[in-house]
């Protein structure tokens, strides 16, 4: 009878609870209706988009719980081993469309949504950005999560619920402005806020020592308190009934901890104090690439962090109660970049002082759980917290990270002897020149995971060879190259769908949409002009799409058939915007100088160019103004018409390279040799078909390999060049078309010459340590054979159809797998499909 019972009751709890089953468009009306009436209170009769958007996410919602809630359960059951994913940035972008088509349900709910009087574009385009990164890094972690919920990896991410995003950029007068991203502010339909998974987190205060069963033990007496309440995002994988999760962790004031100053009497100053708790999770740091050494940011990272571990512990605790043993079968951490790397420490503290295991067996179970993923070698981003913060923030870690050290040192010297040298080099903490220590997160991070890669083969070269070098001759197998990726979901089949068509239609299948290699069936077709004239088709659509945004945007009109040249990313010396720049202007002049008869050949331009420079960043805020006084001249010389445009893309971020990316014929990736790391929107122009001007840099090496040397335009000094010609700099015989437009920015003829000068100084007097002048004759010439090849449509889209044929090996799914496989040791999970 009882079995009887179970069995109805699990019918019945089946059927209350299939939304995400119920996908017909009248199902999906009833459901988007209902959260107009009863989650927002509107009522069906009357709701405006923004509403409709906010019903349609909720609705949406529901269907990820019932997902999520079904995943959880399973890995629960199967007891995987699951990777965790920290992180400070994850740039999620908009949801809406993405959460859609990777359900399978866009038609229907464009259906449901038109017979309601409402356009799903317009209802999309509602949706704020979900903008808690800053870049790549940030991007990457978005593109990661989407790979490992499709690839059904029982896997999480972790990170902070800024409550400011990246700031929202404006233009005046050609100056960048910052305005606060308070993305929350008409709320956040796609997070669960889970009041009862919080944890507290301790700041401050000092550590005591005491004899327990003849051993050590040492306690943390905090000095503040805060409270990390968890927000659960669900990340759908594409046709899988798999959805993980993203938490991301809030501050809230800590509800114990301060009883005592209440009973100070003054009552309102202690209340207010309390709330500088939330401030902690307020804002994302926007300073890419630059460490600046603040102890709000060590703050953050340790509140994300602590959270995340006794998370963690909890779950492990929870499945395997008194086993430590299994710990590191069952947990994997990535850590993304040096930023989670108070983890170490963290988990040591958790082990020794919490679970009161020794430090060997902490530390053996430390070294097999990190794994740890270096971005970038540029000195001013590396992160190194002083010993006197660390000591008054986290004493406790203080202690761990210096007992590290030593025993690290150890085997330094046990291997090279009293190398004092080399020992001192190596160490985690560093003794500055005037008496500062510092703690080397990097060295940190090295010392404790079983593997550190690199993002792309020639930047895991560099770093085996320069700021690990010591390292990599210490622990040769430690270091791997992952090359990054991007997920061909969002970058391809879902931000242009008509070329998704045209590829489906071309191979005969839409599996490359899980499978990224098949594209290589493009280059049988590659000749093919009924291909090539749909294929232009395809990117003259995208362009109409483009020109309509940068107007309404901008105010200004280019043309659709010009070709559309965009360098969109952060602003940087090393990324080089300043390279495009000038180079603009010598076309500008040249044009200028033409006979009527010349300008009738040439092939009109449109470059765009979009990013943000960081606030404090000076020297990228002036290369913002110049692209923009460039533009502002050239844009209003009637004489140059359609042949040229320079227009600054404001505000330029996710969504807004959704639109970029797909009207985009060239794209500049044309950093100075080895310093961009590896660059992920390069994949992502190249899978849409658009052609790369670019360095010997990152990832745009392999995408060569990839998709043909004869395909790119490649120039500029190669890494292994570049020290010398550094040193050489000043016997360089400068080029005169560079003297020439340096003497124009000088002059004045784009106005601001005195705001102007510090950026042509760079250049010229200051050394040009970004080869800026040595490159510049090599730019012009790769950007002379552009224009040429351009003329000829049928050599252009063959080079553009096996561009996209060879971008199947960027795809984070590949990414994904070689991380699985070869550093987190971990399987799919594969959540079974509900019976009918
Ligand atoms: C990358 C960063 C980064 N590298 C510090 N490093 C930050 C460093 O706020 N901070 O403190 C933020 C970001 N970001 C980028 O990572 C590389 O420059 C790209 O080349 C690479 O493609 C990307 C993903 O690996």
């Amino acid at each position: 009878v009882s079995i009887q019972q179970d069995e109805n009751k699990r019918e019945l709890l089946y059927t209350l609870m299939d939304t995400y089953r119920k996908n017909d468009v009248l199902s999906i009306q009833e459901s988007i209706v209902n959260h107009v009436e009863y989650t927002l209170a509107r009522t069906r009769h009357q709701f405006d988009d923004f509403e409709c958007y906010q019903a349609a996410a909720f609705s949406l919602r529901d269907r990820l719980i019932e997902m999520w809630n079904d995943t959880q359960t399973y890995f629960k059951e199967q007891d995987p081993k699951r990777v965790y994913y920290l992180s400070m940035e994850f740039l999620m972008g908009r949801s809406l469309l993405n959460t859609l088509y990777n359900l399978g349900i866009k038609d229907q709910y464009m259906e449901a949504l038109s017979e309601l009087g409402y356009d799903l574009e317009t209802i999309a385009e509602q949706e704020r950005d979900a903008a808690l990164g800053n870049g790549g890094l940030g991007r990457l972690a978005a593109c990661f999560l989407d790979s490992m919920a499709t690839l059904n990896l029982p896997a999480w991410g972790y990170g902070i619920r800024y409550s400011y995003g990246m700031f929202r950029q404006s233009i005046v007068n050609g100056f960048q402005h910052e305005q606060p991203d308070y993305w929350l502010t008409f709320g956040n339909p796609w997070e669960i806020e889970r009041l009862i998974v919080s944890y507290p987190i301790k700041f401050y205060g000092h550590v005591s020592v005491h004899q327990e069963e003849g051993r050590q033990v040492f306690r943390w007496n905090a000095g503040e308190q805060v409270t990390a309440v968890a927000y659960d995002n669900p990340i759908p994988g594409f046709k899988t009934r798999n959805c993980i999760n993203l938490r991301l962790w809030a501050a809230k004031p800590s509800r114990e901890f301060d009883l005592e100053a209440f009973n100070t009497g003054d009552y309102v100053q202690a209340i207010l104090g309390k709330q500088r708790a939330e401030t902690l999770s307020s804002v994302l740091y926007p300073d890419d690439r630059t460490y600046e050494g603040k102890e709000l940011r060590l703050k953050q990272q340790h509140f994300f962090v602590s959270a995340t571990l006794q998370d963690v512990i909890r779950r492990y605790k929870e499945s395997h109660p008194g086993n430590w043993d299994l710990l590191p079968e069952r947990v994997a951490f990535q850590l993304n970049d040096t930023h989670p790397t108070i983890a170490v420490p963290e988990l040591m503290r958790i082990l020794m002082d919490e679970n009161k295991l020794g430090w060997t067996l902490s530390w053996q179970i430390c070294c097999k759980v990190f794994a740890f993923t270096n971005h970038t070698v540029l000195p001013e981003a590396l992160e190194k917290w002083p010993v006197s913060l660390m000591e008054k923030l986290l004493p406790r870690h203080m202690q761990i990270v210096y007992d590290i050290n030593w025993r690290f040192l150890q085997t330094v010297r046990a291997k090279y002897g009293d190398d004092w040298e080399r020992i001192s080099r190596m160490s985690i903490i560093e003794d500055g020149a005037h008496g500062d220590k510092f703690v080397r997160m990097a060295y940190l991070a090295v010392a404790a995971s079983h593997t550190v890669n690199g993002v792309a083969a020639i930047h895991s070269d560099i770093i085996k060879n320069t700021i690990f070098k010591d390292f990599a001759d210490l622990f040769p197998g430690k270091f791997q190259n992952k090359t990054n990726g991007v997920t061909q979901r969002r970058w391809l089949a879902f931000c242009n769908p008509p070329l998704r068509r045209l590829i489906t239609e071309r191979l005969g299948s839409d599996e490359w949409i899980t499978d990224l290699d098949q594209l290589k069936g493009l280059r049988a077709h590659a000749d093919d002009p009924a291909l090539q004239q749909a294929w232009r088709t395809v990117k003259q659509q995208a362009k109409q799409r483009a020109a309509a945004k940068i107007h309404a945007l901008t105010g200004v009109k280019v043309s659709p058939n010009a070709l559309f040249d965009i360098q969109i990313k952060r602003i940087h010396e090393y990324k080089r915007q300043l390279l495009n720049v000038l180079g603009i202007i010598h076309r500008y002049d040249a044009i200028k100088k033409m006979s009527a008869e010349q300008r009738s050949k040439l092939v009109p331009r449109v470059c765009i160019i979009g990013g943000k420079a960081a606030p404090g960043y000076e020297m990228a805020k002036r290369i913002i103004k110049l692209i923009c006084a460039v533009g502002e001249k050239i844009n209003n010389d009637a004489d140059v018409g359609d042949l040229l445009k320079l227009v600054f893309y404001p505000d330029y971020n996710v969504s807004g390279a959704e639109i970029l990316i797909p009207a985009s014929e060239l794209s500049q990736h044309i950093s100075t040799a080895g310093t961009e790391a590896s660059g992920t929107s390069n994949m992502k122009f190249q899978m849409n078909g658009c052609l790369i001007i670019g360095t010997l840099d990152g990832a745009n090496i392999e995408i060569a390999e990839e998709g043909g040397t004869d395909n790119m335009f490649i120039f500029g000094a190669k890494t292994e060049e570049v020290a010398r010609l550094r040193a050489e700099r000043k016997t360089l015989v400068v080029d005169p078309r560079f003297t020439h437009v340096v003497e124009m920015v000088r002059s004045g003829y784009f106005g601001w010459e005195d705001y102007f000068g510090p950026i042509m100084d760079a250049i010229t007097t200051g050394g040009d340590y970004y080869l800026v002048a040595n490159d510049f004759p090599g730019y012009l010439e790769a950007q002379a054979k552009v224009d040429e090849l351009y003329k000829k449509p049928e050599v252009w889209d063959r080079m553009s159809i096996m561009m996209t044929a060879g971008s199947g090996k960027f795809s984070t799914d590949r990414t994904i797998h070689e991380y699985a496989t070869e550093i987190w040791n971990v399987t799919p999970c594969v959540v079974p499909q509900p019976e009918n």
